[in-house]
């Protein structure tokens, strides 16, 4: 009878492994230290991102690292999946080392001391795509907001109690699938029933300008690092009308 000699690769998930080769995937930065952080994300290259990231650093701002590597990358396999070369475990490798660059590049970032105001974030129920958000709350972070992360996949109720309990200058929610964004009319019209007058910056891939500028309180925000900016409107006493007039306009 033959007898298994290595035993190591029995417990290897094959599924969630990354194919090293970033098949179909375009070059998409001239510049070589980025282009190694687009190339970690787009092979799911968990074990060298650290480095590339890092070698980034040395030389470049860490927004430069987030939206001209990470964001890129994540992009690149978003293409690659819409062509069908990309499946679930290509995207969720690609994705867990997206999220080890972006932890790496928020602590350099750092928090400012001063504290401008509290915004709950969330990712809409039934959705689990929480990548918008993680970079959403590393930008507020890195500009003075302390942010309440609920997470993902969270409950309408939930974000309304949430509001109710740290009364944020804004609220935000992140949707990849057209199920899910549905959500977000049902926390706005929870909200104005309370009384809220909040600012609901919405996005994620699903999400679009015409479709949120058709519930009260909702303002589109069509990249992350929109988020910072808008906050600091609705502190300087904007109110979200005039908050949709400047940004979405
Ligand atoms: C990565 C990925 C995954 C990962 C998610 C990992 C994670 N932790 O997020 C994994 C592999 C787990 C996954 C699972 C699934 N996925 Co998926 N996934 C993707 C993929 C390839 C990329 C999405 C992504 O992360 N993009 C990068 C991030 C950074 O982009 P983003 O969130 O949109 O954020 C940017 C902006 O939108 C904005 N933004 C976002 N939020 C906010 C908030 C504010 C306030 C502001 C200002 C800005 C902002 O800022 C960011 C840029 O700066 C897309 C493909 C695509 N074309 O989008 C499919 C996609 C989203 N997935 C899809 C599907 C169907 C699924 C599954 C159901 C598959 C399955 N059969 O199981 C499951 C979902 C389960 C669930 N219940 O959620 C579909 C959704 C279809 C639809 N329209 O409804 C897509 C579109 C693929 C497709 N074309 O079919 N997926």
């Amino acid at each position: 009878m033959a007898t298994v000699a290595n035993y190591s690769n029995i417990f290897v998930r094959y599924d969630l492994v990354g194919t090293g080769d970033a098949k179909g995937a375009k070059l998409s930065s001239k510049d070589a230290a980025l282009q190694k952080v687009i190339q970690c994300v787009l092979e799911g290259d968990s074990d060298n991102i650290v480095d590339a990231v890092n070698e980034a650093l040395a030389t470049k701002d860490p927004m430069v690292v987030i939206n001209e590597g990470l964001i890129k990358g994540m992009n690149e396999v978003s293409r690659l999946w819409d062509e069908g070369e990309y499946y679930l475990p290509q995207a969720i490798v690609a994705s867990d080392a997206m999220l080890i660059g972006l932890e790496i590049c928020e602590k350099k970032l750092g928090k400012s001391v001063e504290k401008k105001g509290t915004v709950v974030t969330h990712t809409a129920e039934g959705d689990i795509h929480d990548l918008g958000q993680k970079i959403v709350n590393a930008l507020l972070r890195a500009n003075g907001f302390e942010v309440v992360d609920l997470g993902k996949d969270v409950p309408v109720d939930e974000v309304i109690s949430a509001v109710k309990k740290y009364n944020p200058v804004m609220v935000t929610g992140t949707a990849l699938m057209t199920t899910t964004m549905t959500a977000f009319e049902k926390i706005s019209k929870r909200l104005v029933k309370e009384g809220y007058k909040i600012p609901f910056v919405c996005g994620g891939g699903a999400v679009s300008n015409e479709y949120v500028q058709g519930y009260e309180l909702g303002v589109y925000g069509k990249d992350a690092s929109q988020a910072p900016g808008m906050a600091s409107d609705a502190v300087n006493g904007m109110d979200w009308m005039q908050i949709r007039e400047k940004w979405n306009s």
